[in-house]
């Protein structure tokens, strides 16, 4: 205590000192990004992460706030214009949205996707169920080459093209909706069929993958940016050591521990140069499961074979917790590698005001985060997709459980949610 009185004025002359350099390093920051973004990218306020009195570091006051001149909400309903989203974050990062083919198929919805996002995913379409070709695959008679034709995509490959619009290819390598004759002796479909070798396995896999990146990567050059190499191939409840999973996975059963860095590997040496390649899971906030994917994703960036990490995000009002979010984003950053939020909805039972309006806080709250993250410098967020176009398309709004947790509706009008996802001041802070 004496310490501190002798040395009280040094120290307060100090922190004025650090005060001021914080301050106009950021405003310096702010001056650059102005710079260089056009309208209508919003502008962002960052605040000072509060450290309360415990000491202990609490969860960031993730708090992105918008201008007056960004009133969004108010223009639309005076207006009637409606702002881009794509548009609003396009110094940001890319704001994308699963399609399924039929949904490209319809002028309508088609135009209005391209008017809100820059990039797509293929919800269904780019999966092994749908690219894998049987018939052809028993007609080339080689055990070593299951038969790609990607003619479920091209609708989705040829929009893109013609837009100007990136796509995240999504997936590769995945335990779901990929056919069991893909790992059985003569492709054979039978429910007994017996498995081959791994050294077949591989061969399979390599083949797969070249087909399909070189089908892409020739017929639609520069337009997928992302590869989802491997998808959900963590699961703790399994019981492996890593926490890879094993049950009902004859990718793992058939090769190994190694089948993920295996295709890794096989992805590194037919994608194009300037295409990532993605480990994509869901559930990521998940501590044990974010830690083994951590574990997971390092041993592959040692090997330079990954560029990113997917958070796929189906997270509901309340689940996970801002702080956990937060948490997660924070640990996925510490890997150096890009981030990429694939597959966002968050589960909402009912399409009531007031429900409908806290879903939009919470789609505020996940952007703010994001966001702030990304002007901290703190992830190298490239991408957030949205898992569906309007709340009837979406995978989780079943008959028998409705859930309308999208930015649009079934009439592709803007929900509350889109406006909180814009940050509109009209959008209650958490
Ligand atoms: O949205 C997709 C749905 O149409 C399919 O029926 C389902 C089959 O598993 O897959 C859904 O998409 C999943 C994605 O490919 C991977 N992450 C979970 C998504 C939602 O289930």
């Amino acid at each position: 205590m004496k310490l501190f009185i002798k040395y009280r004025n040094l120290i307060l002359l100090f922190s004025v000192l650090c005060c001021g350099f914080v301050f106009i390093s950021c405003d310096q920051k702010e001056q650059n990004t102005k710079e260089t973004s056009a309208e209508p990218t919003q502008e962002v306020s960052q605040e000072i992460t509060a450290v309360p009195d415990d000491g202990k570091e609490k969860e960031e006051d993730n708090v992105a706030s918008t201008t007056e001149d960004n009133a969004y909400y108010e223009n639309y309903t005076k207006t009637g214009v409606l702002a881009s989203i794509k548009d609003v974050y396009k110094d940001k990062f890319h704001i994308g949205v699963a399609l399924a083919k039929h949904d490209i198929e319809n002028k309508i919805k088609a135009n209005f996707v391209a008017s809100q996002f820059s990039s797509i995913t293929c919800e269904n379409e780019m999966k092994a169920d749908f690219t894998l070709d049987h018939a052809a695959t028993l007609k080339k008679g080689d055990e070593e080459f299951p038969v790609v034709n990607m003619k479920n995509a091209v609708v989705a490959l040829n929009f893109a093209k013609e837009n100007d619009i990136k796509m995240r290819a999504h997936t590769l390598v995945w335990h779901s909706q990929t056919p069991r004759w893909l790992f059985t002796e003569g492709f054979d479909k039978s429910e007994d069929a017996p498995f081959v070798t791994r050294e077949v396995m591989l061969a399979r896999m390599e083949n797969y993958i070249k087909q399909e990146m070189e089908y892409v990567n020739t017929n639609y050059e520069g337009v997928v940016y992302a590869w989802d190499v491997v998808n959900e191939a963590i699961e703790i409840g399994d019981g492996h050591k890593d926490g890879i999973r094993i049950k009902n996975n004859y990718w793992y059963e058939i090769i190994g521990d190694d089948y993920i860095e295996q295709a890794f590997t096989f992805a590194r040496k037919y994608a194009d140069k300037n295409q990532k390649l993605f480990y994509n899971d869901y559930g990521t906030y998940e501590k044990s499961k974010l830690f083994a994917i951590c574990e997971l994703v390092n041993k592959l960036k040692e090997k330079g074979i990954i560029d990113g990490v997917g958070l796929q995000d189906h997270i509901q009002i309340d689940y996970p917790t801002t702080l956990d979010y937060q948490y997660a984003i924070n640990k996925y950053s510490e890997l150096g590698l890009e981030i990429q939020i694939t597959e966002l909805d968050i589960a909402c039972p009912e399409d009531t005001e007031e429900a409908q309006e806290k879903l939009a806080t919470r789609y505020r709250t996940i952007f703010s985060i994001l966001l702030n993250c990304l002007n901290k410098g703190n992830a190298n967020i490239t991408s957030v997709t949205v898992w569906g176009l309007s709340d009837d398309r979406s995978w989780i709004n079943k008959p028998d459980q409705p859930s309308y947790p999208l930015l649009f509706d079934k009439n592709l009008k803007p929900k509350r949610a889109f406006f909180g996802a814009l940050l509109d001041p009209s959008v209650k802070k958490y």
